[in-house]
């Protein structure tokens, strides 16, 4: 299987992740979604990191992906088979990629992307209102996570989801603040102590060492 995007995208973690929680051999293929090659361009008709081709099959989107994936190697799920827990698991994928995703964007484009890969002064002004935005689905966040456990109960879609976009703020100097989100910083850390994300984080590393990064 291909994956196409670059790792740094959130949403191409949650797939690169995803395959190595279920052990899927997926070779990851550099791809540039402002200069699309045409493989790329087949899989992703809107231009956007992830996509996959599967044998002749092609898909888009990382949520999208992750259901595929999960229906076809169900072994280590993803999309848990309760009902209500299914329901939440998405849920937290929701939650990131629309609502913490969208907020913190400008501290990774305005510290990151703009000073360290296109060259050009950030705005630093809009980082920091990004990291007050944050604090609103990081609040509700650290409340489901107050018992410990992971987001919906069991491993999930959601747990992943989540923690790729907090290693994504990383890449800035951003960090969970312990003193306010505390149950957070245990379930990344335990997140992040998984075989799979480990694997997906050199994975990671070593495409951004490639790059001269
Ligand atoms: N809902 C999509 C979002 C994908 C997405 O927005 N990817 C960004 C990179 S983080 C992208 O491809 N941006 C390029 C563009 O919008 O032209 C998913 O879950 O895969």
């Amino acid at each position: 299987m291909k994956i196409f995007g670059f790792p740094l995208s959130p949403f191409v973690r949650k797939v690169l992740v995803a395959t190595k929680e279920k052990g899927i051999d997926a070779e990851l293929i550099p791809s540039n979604p402002n200069q699309p090659d045409e493989a790329f361009l087949q899989a992703s008709p809107f231009r956007k990191i992830p996509a996959i081709q599967d044998g002749d099959f092609r898909l888009a989107d990382s949520t999208a992906i992750v259901a595929y994936l999960d229906a076809k190697y169900p072994d280590a799920p993803l999309l848990p088979a309760d009902p209500q827990t299914r329901g939440k698991a998405v849920w937290f994928d929701e939650v990131a990629d629309t609502i913490l995703i969208p907020a913190g964007a400008p501290i990774v484009v305005n510290r990151f992307l703009y000073p360290k890969i296109f060259g050009k002064e950030g705005d630093e002004a809009a980082a920091v209102a990004a990291e007050e935005a944050t604090l609103k689905p990081l609040d509700y966040l650290e409340g489901v996570l107050g018992n410990g456990g992971w987001l919906a109960g069991e491993f999930s879609v959601g747990d992943i989801a989540v923690a790729s976009a907090i290693k994504t703020l990383g890449y800035t100097g951003w960090q969970l603040d312990n003193s306010r989100h505390p149950a957070m910083v245990d379930w990344y850390d335990r997140v992040c102590a998984r075989h799979a994300w480990q694997a997906a984080a050199e994975q990671e590393a070593a495409v951004f060492a490639s790059l001269g990064g």
